[in-house]
């Protein structure tokens, strides 16, 4: 008998979001490769055409996933594969949280996650309805992504597609980088503005002799130079970093060098950090959002400034690059606020900064508390979900304002740090896919407020209108 086909579908248009294979519908389509289905992935994101795609496999069942910004594209997408009479199933961030409002688009919605739900769909011959994923308790029982449906050339070398990715200042854009995630869940999850407050689930570890199966496999079929663990905190576990990080060393594969996500508070002993280094361990990611103790304390981050100061040091101490995520525009913010964060960068000589609009993501706390205040736009346009401008105003600081700090604070981190600067600024005139969209969205509103000074006529934005987050009058 023919074998059941399915296809999975990344949507999207966007050039700055293709940077990464979709682990998500990866880890889907290798478990139910195991089960007998023969699979396909369609990554529209990365250039793709669906509907030649879609022509050609002839699946009779497409899974796509979404985020909130691109679930416009998504419901397009399932459009086209319900015109072909094709089965469609939606999951991810998005539909999990709006299930009703994605079965408008599409036959079956998942919530949760999707691996063992997807097949019961395809055993139990489902053709409708909302559905619970099943909890993945025990991680080893899911195979690696399937890569080897992925064309892998368009995600090694992503460095060259956003060459200003913060996370991987250790390695050039001609180098083959991989994304790994061995983790799922955080141990802390209260954050207001993170999707762990509405995942409820537990953390979950792959036992590190499958991570170390995972990164040989890696070595022998992409002879990759990096990895980039994407997972949500890394290093919550000391116990599996340190089993994790004598594996690598005992099976000769420390010539890899990777970088990893942690809360400050899981940086602690500075043994681990250099056992790290000597496994390959270059950058750590760390989750400060803010120095000020007040908005930490909003954020429920459940950390000091002091503590992330300490974590900082620690890092370097171990000869590790220490990357920083910060947050402005978060509810109640003052300009002293973001001042002690623009200090705290510089004091501490974080090797790198990222720095975001705080975005009130469906199901967050934060999401559920502007709610609750009526601050939410009564219509929402999705895609304006992509951190680059202010969906609620919660702060005392008019939202040009605001927004053009953000560049202001890359612009005061790059004159301290010049070289980095050139760096970046040449490797992406070379590769300049996504930088423009990326440049233009970050110094667009400091350009516009400059232009003002200069041409006062110019008329100002409303902060006040329909989609929350003002327009050009
Ligand atoms: C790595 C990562 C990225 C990478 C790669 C994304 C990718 N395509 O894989 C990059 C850096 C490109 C990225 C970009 C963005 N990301 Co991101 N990202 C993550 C991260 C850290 C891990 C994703 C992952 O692999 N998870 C592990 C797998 C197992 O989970 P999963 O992807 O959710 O998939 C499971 C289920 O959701 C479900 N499922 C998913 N799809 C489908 C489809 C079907 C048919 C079914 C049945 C089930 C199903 O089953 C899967 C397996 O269990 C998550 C946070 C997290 N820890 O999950 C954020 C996260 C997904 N990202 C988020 C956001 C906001 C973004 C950006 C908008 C940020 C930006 N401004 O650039 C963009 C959007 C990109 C896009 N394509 O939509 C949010 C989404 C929130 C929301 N409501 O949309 C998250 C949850 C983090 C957060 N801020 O809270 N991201
Ligand atoms: S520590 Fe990080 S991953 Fe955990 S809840 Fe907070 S923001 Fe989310």
């Amino acid at each position: 008998m023919a074998k059941i086909k399915v296809a999975l579908i990344n949507p999207g248009k966007s050039a700055r979001y293709a940077v990464q294979e979709p682990l998500g519908i990866g880890f889907i389509a290798a478990y139910l490769e195991k089960y007998g289905y023969e699979l396909r992935i369609i990554d529209q994101l990365a250039g793709e055409d669906v509907e030649q795609e879609l022509k050609t496999f002839k699946p009779q069942v497409a899974g796509i996933t979404a985020t909130t910004p691109v679930v416009y594209d998504a419901y397009e997408v399932a459009a086209l594969a319900k015109k072909m009479g094709i089965l469609t199933v939606i999951g991810g961030a998005h539909a999990s949280i709006f299930p009703e409002e994605a079965r408008e688009h599409v036959d079956i919605v998942v919530k949760g996650e999707g691996e063992k739900t997807m097949l019961e769909i395809l055993q139990k011959n489902i053709t409708s309805g909302i559905l619970t994923g099943e909890v993945i308790n025990n991680l080893d029982e899911i195979p690696f992504p399937a890569r080897h449906l992925m064309k892998m050339d368009r995600y090694l070398y992503c460095k060259r597609k956003v060459p200003y990715i913060g996370q991987l200042p250790y390695i050039s854009a001609n180098k083959r980088i991989v994304h790994m995630l061995t983790s799922r869940g955080c141990p802390h999850g209260k954050c207001i503005f993170c999707h762990n407050t509405w995942k409820n689930m537990a953390y979950r570890m792959d036992s590190p002799e499958k991570t170390v199966a995972e990164i040989k496999e890696l070595w022998e079929t992409y002879k990759i130079d990096a990895i980039d663990f994407v997972e949500d905190d890394f290093f919550a576990d000391k116990e599996r970093v340190v089993k994790l990080c004598e594996l690598i060393i005992k099976n000769k594969l420390n010539h890899i060098l990777w970088d990893g996500t942690s809360r400050v508070n899981h940086i602690e002993d500075i043994e681990v950090l250099k056992l790290a280094r000597e496994a390959g361990c270059r950058s750590i990611t760390l989750g400060i959002e803010s120095a000020s103790p007040r908005i930490l304390e909003i954020l429920k981050k459940g950390i000091t400034p002091e503590d992330a100061k300490r974590a900082i040091s620690t890092i370097k101490k171990a000869g590790i690059i220490a990357h920083g995520n910060f947050i402005i525009g978060n509810p109640t913010e003052t300009l002293e606020d973001i001042e002690m964060s623009k200090k705290f960068i510089k004091e501490t000589k974080l090797t790198t900064p990222e720095v975001y609009l705080f975005t009130p993501y469906p199901g967050s706390e934060s999401w559920n508390n502007f709610k609750k205040q009526g601050l939410l736009p009564e219509k929402n346009d999705w895609s304006m979900y992509n951190q680059e401008r202010l969906i609620v105003n919660a702060t005392n600081i008019p939202t040009e304002q605001l927004e053009s700090l953000r560049a202001e604070i890359y612009m005061s981190y790059f004159l301290r740090d010049p070289k980095r600067a050139f760096a970046i600024i040449f490797t992406s005139l070379i590769y300049s896919d996504a930088f423009f969209e990326k440049a233009v969205n970050t110094l667009a509103p400091t350009f516009k407020k400059y232009m003002r000074k200069i041409f006062p006529f110019l008329k100002k934005r409303n902060p006040s209108c329909e989609d929350g987050r003002g327009k050009e009058q």
